[in-house]
Order: C-alpha cells, then structure tokens, then sequence
C-alpha cells in the first residue's frame, strides 16, 4: 500500500545477526554494519564478545553432525564475534539476502558474503535463517534488557507512515 495510518500496521521482525572473528579481524564492521543501517533496518542491539566453544557449540547446534561442526566451533570461539539484533519488516528473509549464499563463490555480487568473502570456512557473517532461529538465536545471545526500544526518526520516511 502506499501509505501506512502507523507503525502498528507494519510487520515488524527481528533477526539476529553476527560479524564472525574472520569478519572483525578484517575491518569489515563498518561495512557491513552500513549495508544494514542504509537499507533501511534498524539496530536494537549490539556488543562485541568471544564466545566460549561450549556457547558455540550452543549457536551452531543444528549442525552437530556435520564433519565441519568442531573446526566452525573453534574458529567461532576463537576471536571476538559482534553480536546483534536488527529490526524491520522483513528483516529476517532480507537480512539472508544481503548477506548472500553459505558459500562465498555462490554468492551473488552485491551481497556481503558475494563482495567480501572468498572461501566457505571464512564467510563473515551469520544471519538467522528463519523466525524460529532468530528467536532462539536472540535468546541465546542477548539479556532481554540489552535490547533496547526506540522510535527512529527515518521510520516515517522508510515506511511511508503518517
Ligand atoms: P549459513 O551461515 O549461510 O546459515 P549454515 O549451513 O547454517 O550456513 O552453516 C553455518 C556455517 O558453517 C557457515 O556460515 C559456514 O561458516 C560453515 N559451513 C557451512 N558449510 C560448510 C562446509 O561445507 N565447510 C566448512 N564450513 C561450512
Ligand atoms: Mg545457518
């Protein structure tokens, strides 16, 4: 529709988002922290912390069984990892699609993984790939209290609200 009467009117969805240790290392915070600020989603939370291999181990436990589970656990609790939690409609389909396929030589030009990675074992990022995950994901990374709740000035001219 072309405009909204509020922001009640309007899906919102969080997703939970992680620049890995590869990521930070690289200087690539503030690149990819601006892929998500420009497009339009906002920030609800943020912090940067190495997690334990047993808290990896807790992230990634989907993949238990896969031969390159150990290796993705240790390099996760290796370095410092940035945590955070993003906010807007859609937020959880579309933050996959900026970051782009699993694979970096799968991934398309133009997303962050396709622009900035090279090899699987080294992709960056982590995006939630689902409601499920990323309320599971956001649970397990973040206190309620550490995501915060404001109204941001760009909304009404992002969403088309009144
Ligand atoms: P995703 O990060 O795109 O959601 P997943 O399949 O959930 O991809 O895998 C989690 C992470 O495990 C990937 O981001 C990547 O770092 C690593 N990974 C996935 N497949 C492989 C592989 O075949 N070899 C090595 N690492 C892999
Ligand atoms: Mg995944």
């Amino acid at each position: 529709k072309f405009e909204c009467s509020s922001m009640s009117e309007i899906q919102m969805e969080r997703t939970f988002i992680a620049i890995k240790p590869d990521g930070v290392q690289r200087g690539l915070i503030s690149e990819i922290l601006s892929r998500f600020e420009r497009k339009g989603f906002k920030l609800v939370a943020i912090k940067l912390v190495v997690p334990s291999k047993e808290f990896a181990q807790k992230h990634y436990h989907d993949l238990k069984d896969r031969p390159f589970f150990n290796g993705l656990c240790d390099f996760l609790s290796s370095g410092p990892v940035l945590a955070m939690v993003w906010e807007g409609e859609g937020v959880i389909k579309y933050g996959r699609k900026l970051i782009g396929a699993t694979d970096p030589q799968k991934s398309e030009p133009g997303t962050i993984r396709g622009d900035l990675a090279v090899v699987v074992g080294r992709n960056i990022i982590h995006g939630s790939d689902g409601p499920e995950t990323a309320k599971a994901e956001i649970g397990l990374w973040f206190e309620p209290r550490e995501l915060v709740s404001y109204t941001s000035n760009e909304e009404k001219w992002i969403y088309g609200v009144n």
